[in-house]
């Protein structure tokens, strides 16, 4: 078994990155890369000074919220999370385990140019420049929740296409019952990419029928920009009724498969990372309660939703299976 029970150590049970706290010690503990280890732990120190880290650093940027996306909100009447908070506070591995340290690692990662292959058990496969996915898609902006497995959450404004409309291009084989989805492996550009504690590159996957369904998205860009590198830039992918790491980053590579793939989180806890990772308050994560959320940039907790709110849309796809054993 992957993981070790950890004893003598307390483990924060906040929200702040438990992932990278945990799998950091994982690695220390095992004493295989104790410097690496080591390295990864000051990494989630406290920061003393965030000037410069966690700031935006191109000039062709919003400064602020763009007129247009002021007031908004979601379906459920609550506000967007300001631009600052999205572009600043952001899970992206490849860059840092520190989600303040994210957007400033990542503000000179080469996103252009940028090719994405569609491969597989499909009719019609190609490889799409992300010019011809602009192009050749609609961009649509749909706001929708973000419900991190760490705890937290956001409301952000999406610009993107619906997965199912590149997935008709290619024409899906009969057999095909999932995409396998895969970030680009550039460890030059990418730093966290050369630790070994993960299986790099990151791997997503969805059920085709999910991939398939309407809420799914393509994402292309972020309060009426284009996305930025800390958010996945220059295409990402969005599934608002699944924990947030579902939402790969940076992808090149989107596969139609008979296999169900196995996720970078799966191979790093398969007791702790399902495939189906559905937002559910009712199903604990090993190490802690997913009842409750932050929606960052509010004070207190808030109950989390089943399938975050969208079960209306997306239940159907689950009639008849055990949420709780398909966690
Ligand atoms: N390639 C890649 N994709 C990723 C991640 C990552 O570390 N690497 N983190 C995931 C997690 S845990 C979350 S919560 C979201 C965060 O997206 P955001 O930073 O745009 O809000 O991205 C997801 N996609
Ligand atoms: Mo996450």
């Amino acid at each position: 078994m992957l993981i070790r029970k950890q004893t003598g150590i307390e483990i924060p049970s906040s929200e702040i990155t438990p992932e990278h706290i945990y799998f950091s010690r994982r690695a220390f503990m095992t004493g295989a890369a104790a410097a690496a280890g080591a390295a990864a732990l000051a990494a989630c120190a406290p920061k003393t000074d965030l000037s410069g880290a966690g700031s935006v650093s191109r000039t062709d940027l919003p400064a602020a919220t763009p007129a247009v996306i002021a007031g908004q909100t979601d379906e459920l009447g609550d506000p967007l999370t300001s631009f600052e908070d999205v572009t600043n506070y952001n899970n992206f591995y490849e860059f840092s385990t520190s989600k303040e340290a994210v957007a400033g690692k990542a503000a000179d990662f080469p996103t252009s140019p940028w090719q994405v292959a569609v491969t597989g058990m499909a009719r019609n496969p190609g490889v799409f420049s992300i010019e011809d996915l602009r192009a050749r898609f609609d961009q649509e902006e749909r706001i929708y929740r973000m419900r991190c497995v760490e705890g937290w959450s956001m409301v952000i404004p999406w610009l993107g296409f619906p997965l199912a409309a590149l997935l008709k291009e290619v024409e899906p084989a009969a057999d095909a019952r999932y995409v396998r989805f895969e970030t680009v492996y550039d460890p030059d550009n990418m730093p966290g990419q050369n630790s070994p504690f993960f299986r790099w590159p990151y791997v997503e996957g969805l059920r085709l029928d999910e991939a398939m369904n309407d809420l799914t998205l393509l994402s292309t860009g972020l309060y009426g920009k284009e996305l930025l590198p800390q958010n996945g830039a220059p295409l990402r992918l969005v599934v608002p009724w699944k924990y947030g790491f579902k939402g790969i980053k940076s992808i090149v590579k989107i596969e139609l498969t008979d296999e169900m793939p196995e996720s970078l989180w799966m191979a790093a806890a398969p007791n702790e990372y399902g495939f189906y990772a559905n937002v559910n308050p009712e199903v604990s994560h090993p190490r802690w309660s997913q009842a409750t959320e932050r929606r960052i940039g509010e004070g207190g907790r808030r109950p989390t939703l089943p399938f975050n709110g969208y079960g209306e849309q997306v239940a159907a796809l689950y009639a008849g299976m055990d949420l709780a054993a398909n966690f």
